[in-house]
């Protein structure tokens, strides 16, 4: 299963509900993060549950495992049903996170390789391979890989098998959804469908691409 997850990086609580009304029926689930939250507030995250859909907090938590943790308990106790956590912090930050997430009946994601030009930087090559790795020695539910770098998420599918991978980075990023689409178990877009001028047809179009 390929899932269409729609990045619902708007800023305002009324952008976010009629942007998610139009296009939920094409969506397996919302991915939320800093933008919106900060702009409309935690509560957004239970007026979103309320479409029926998951909900995924992208607040890459990067920090010291005590401090994972209490940020992991308010993600889940606000309604969200996974939360992406990056991996450069190390195994007992990351297990801390994923303790969290599954004790609240949640998943948790690893950023193993992030999307942008940047990311070849610091967060790409042997690094990424390990934080994946880890990623799988933590029972981590998956990782978040570059649709931008088909090739790269090849690679990371080797290493952790049958756990999900979560791939944004297609339409705006330059990612192509058909490409990367069968390689992968969810597309992350967002710009591409949110300032579409016609969202529902934009996820419309994108849904087509879940296999
Ligand atoms: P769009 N995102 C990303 N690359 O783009 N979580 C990563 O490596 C990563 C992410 C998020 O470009 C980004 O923050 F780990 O408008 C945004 O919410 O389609 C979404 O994925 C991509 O949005």
């Amino acid at each position: 299963m390929t899932d269409l997850i729609l990045a619902l990086d708007v800023l305002t609580r009324e952008e976010a509900i009629e942007i998610a009304e139009k296009t939920a029926p094409c969506l397996d689930s919302i991915k939320i993060g800093y933008p919106l939250v900060l702009g409309a507030g935690l509560s957004i995250a239970g007026e979103l549950a309320e479409f029926g859909l998951p909900l995924i907090a992208d607040f890459k938590v990067a920090d010291i495992p005590n401090t994972n943790r209490l940020i992991a308990e308010h993600v889940f106790e606000a309604g969200f049903s996974a939360i992406i956590t990056q991996g450069f912090t190390g195994s007992d930050s990351v297990t801390s996170c994923v303790e969290a997430a599954h004790d609240a009946g949640g998943e948790c994601y690893v950023v193993a390789e992030m999307s942008h030009p940047g990311a070849l930087e610091f967060l790409s090559g042997e690094n990424a391979e390990k934080i994946a790795g880890m990623a799988v020695k933590c029972n981590a539910d998956g990782i978040i890989a570059p649709a931008t770098r088909p090739d790269r998420v090849r690679k990371l599918r080797e290493i952790i098998g049958s756990k999900k991978i979560l791939s944004p980075g297609i339409g705006a990023q330059g990612g192509s959804a058909k490409d990367i689409a069968n390689m992968i178990d969810g597309m992350i877009v967002g710009r591409s469908i949110y300032q579409a001028e016609d969202p529902a047809k934009a996820a419309r179009e994108y849904s087509e691409f879940r296999r």
